[in-house]
C-alpha cells in the first residue's frame, strides 16, 4: 500500500487536514492501491499560489526549451510504459491492450506539442497601410486548472496539460479520485524531466471538496474538464459566473453506429463489438445505439449476438481477456438499473447483462454485455441517456433520413459512424449527423490526438484536443508595426490637425 502525496512547488506533501482516501482496485477489491490526501480548499490555495509565482519565468521561456520538457518526458514514459500500463490497469480496470495504448496516446500528445513548439503558432496579417505590419500573435492565459476522467488517466491529462504548459501557462492538475495514482504518476515523471517547480501542481482529491475550490479559485484563468455532463455543465455555470474564466469542457456521449443495408457485415460486427465493448463500454466515445437497416438487421443481430456471447470478462492483466470489470460498484449498479430499464421500456433482450459467477469475478466489479432491440421512441430514457457501460441497443431503420432521425434524437452529439460500401450514403450522414468525430467503416473509437476532438451538444464545447485546445488556453493579440515616418491610418482617417 501507498501514500499519495500532493505536489506543490517542487514539494510532495500530504494532506494539510490529514484526510485520506482510499483506492482499491476494481478488479480485485481486496487489492489496495493507496491511499490519496483528501485535500481542501487549503491545498487548492497553495497549489494555485505556486503555479502562478511560477507563471511569468515559465512563460518567458522560449516556445521550444518548454517543448524540449516534453521530449524528456517522453523519453521517460518509454522506459516505464510497461510498468505505468500495468499501473492503469490495475487502478483503472481497462484490459492490459488498452492501458498500453492509453499511455501511448499519452506519449503521443506529448510527441505532438513538442513537434508544434517549431510550428508557426500566429499568423502574418494584411494592412490597408503598405508600411504596416501586422500579426496574430498568441499569449497564455496565466493559472490552467486540469480536471480530467478515470477512463483515460494517462492520455486525457497529457491532452490537457500538453497545450496548455506547451503555451507558456503554469497548471493545477486534480486527477480522478478513482486514479489518482497514475495522475500522481505523470507528475512524478514530469519532475524527474526536470520541469521547473510550480508548473505543474498535482491536488489529490474529492470533486466537492477540491475541485469545486479550484474552479471557483479567482486566479484560475481556466478550467479544462473531461468527464460527465452533469459536471462538466456545473463547471461551465460556475465559470460563467466570472467574466475573466473560460471552461472548455468534454462530456460524454450516446454515440450510434450506423449499418446500412449494403454493409459489409462482418466489419459491421466488427466495428459494433469494438464500439459498444471496448474499455467494457466506459469510453465517452462508445456506440450504445446500433442503428441497422432493418432488411439486414436479423443477421446482423445473429451475427453480434453470437460474436458478443464469447467476450471473455475477467482479470485485465490477463492477456486473454476482453473486458475488464466496471470502475466501481456505484457505476455497476447504475448500469444494472438501465439494464432492467430497458426491459421496462419495452425492449426485447437479446443477451441478458449478468454478473459473471465463480471465485476468479467475486472480488471485481465485473459484468457482461447487455444487448437488446426495440423500436425507436423519442421519449425512451435507454436510448437517449449516457450508460457508461456494455449495454446496447438495436435499432431499426428503414431509410437514410429515419437513420439520422433516430441518431439525433439524443441531447449527446460526440462521435458517429457509418458502415457503408456508398459513398453517397457516407456522405448524407457526414452532412446531415450531429457530431465531433466522424467515422466510415470503422468504429466510435480510436480518435488520434492530431485530429479535432470533441463533440457538440451536452457532449461539449468541442475543445478539448491538440488541434483546438490551443484556442481555450491563449489570447490571441494582434500586435502592429508601422515603418513609415509618419502615422497613415486605417479607414481613410485623417492625421492632420488643422
Ligand atoms: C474518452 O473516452 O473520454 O477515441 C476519450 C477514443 C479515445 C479517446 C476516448 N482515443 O476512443
Amino acid at each position: 500500500m501507498e501514500t499519495g502525496r500532493n505536489y506543490i512547488h517542487g514539494a510532495w506533501t500530504a494532506s494539510a487536514s490529514g484526510g485520506a482516501f482510499e483506492k482499491r482496485n476494481p478488479a480485485n477489491t481486496d487489492e489496495l492501491i493507496g491511499a490519496f490526501p483528501r485535500s481542501t480548499a487549503k491545498e487548492v490555495q497553495a497549489a494555485v499560489e505556486a503555479a502562478r509565482e511560477s507563471f511569468p519565468a515559465w512563460r518567458r521561456l522560449s516556445r521550444i526549451r518548454r517543448g524540449e520538457y516534453f521530449d524528456a518526458f517522453v523519453q521517460l514514459v518509454k522506459r516505464d510504459h510497461e510498468a505505468i500500463a500495468r499501473l492503469v490497469s490495475r487502478e483503472c480496470g481497462k484490459a492490459l491492450n488498452e492501458a498500453r495504448a492509453d499511455v501511448t496516446e499519452g506519449i503521443h500528445m506529448a510527441q505532438y506539442v513538442f513537434g508544434a513548439t517549431r510550428m508557426p503558432y500566429g499568423d502574418v496579417v494584411a494592412s490597408e497601410i503598405p508600411e504596416k505590419d501586422s500579426f496574430m500573435r498568441r499569449r497564455p492565459k496565466g493559472v490552467v486548472a486540469v480536471i480530467t476522467p478515470w477512463n483515460f488517466p494517462f492520455a486525457i491529462p497529457l491532452w490537457l496539460l500538453g497545450p496548455a504548459l506547451v503555451e507558456g501557462n503554469t497548471a493545477v492538475f486534480k486527477p480522478s479520485r478513482e486514479t489518482p495514482r497514475t495522475g500522481q504518476r505523470i507528475v512524478e515523471l514530469f519532475a524527474e524531466a526536470g520541469l521547473p517547480p510550480g508548473v505543474l501542481n498535482l491536488v489529490h482529491g474529492i470533486g466537492e471538496e477540491a475541485g469545486d475550490p479550484l474552479i471557483r479559485h479567482p486566479d484560475v484563468d481556466v478550467v479544462l474538464f473531461t468527464g460527465s455532463y452533469e459536471v462538466g455543465s456545473q463547471i461551465k455555470t460556475v465559470c460563467a459566473a466570472d467574466y475573466r474564466k473560460m471552461a472548455a469542457c468534454e462530456m460524454g456521449g450516446k454515440n450510434p453506429l450506423i449499418v446500412c443495408e449494403d454493409a459489409d457485415l462482418s466489419l459491421a460486427v466488427n466495428a459494433a463489438i469494438l464500439s459498444a465493448f471496448k474499455t467494457t463500454g466506459q469510453r465517452c466515445t462508445s456506440a450504445s445505439r446500433l442503428i441497422v437497416h432493418e432488411r439486414v438487421l436479423d443477421e446482423f443481430e445473429r451475427r453480434f449476438v453470437e460474436t458478443a456471447r464469447r467476450i471473455t470478462v475477467g482479470d485485465p492483466l490477463d492477456e486473454k481477456i476482453f473486458m475488464g470489470p466496471l470502475i466501481s460498484a456505484s457505476a455497476r449498479e447504475k448500469v444494472e438499473r438501465y439494464n432492467a430499464l430497458s426491459r421496462e421500456e419495452g425492449a426485447m433482450i437479446l443477451l441478458e447483462g449478468r454478473r459473471p459467477d465463480g471465485p476468479a469475478h467475486a472480488k471485481g466489479h465485473f459484468l457482461t454485455p447487455h444487448i437488446y432491440r426495440m423500436a425507436h421512441n423519442p421519449r425512451s430514457r435507454v436510448l437517449r441517456e449516457e450508460v457508461f457501460g456494455p449495454h446496447v441497443a438495436l435499432l431499426p431503420f428503414r431509410d437514410l433520413e429515419e437513420a439520422v432521425a433516430v441518431a439525433n434524437a439524443t441531447e449527446y452529439g460526440l462521435a458517429v459512424s457509418v458502415i457503408t460500401e456508398d459513398y453517397r450514403k457516407a456522405r448524407f450522414i457526414r452532412e446531415e449527423c450531429e457530431y465531433g468525430l466522424g467515422y466510415v467503416n470503422l468504429p466510435t473509437i480510436g480518435a488520434e490526438v492530431h485530429l479535432p476532438f470533441g463533440g457538440v451538444k451536452q457532449s461539449g464545447t468541442g475543445m478539448p484536443s491538440a488541434s483546438t485546445l490551443i484556442d481555450a488556453v491563449t489570447h490571441r493579440t494582434a500586435w502592429t508595426i508601422n515603418h513609415a515616418r509618419e502615422i497613415k491610418m486605417p479607414q481613410g482617417l485623417k492625421t492632420e490637425i488643422g
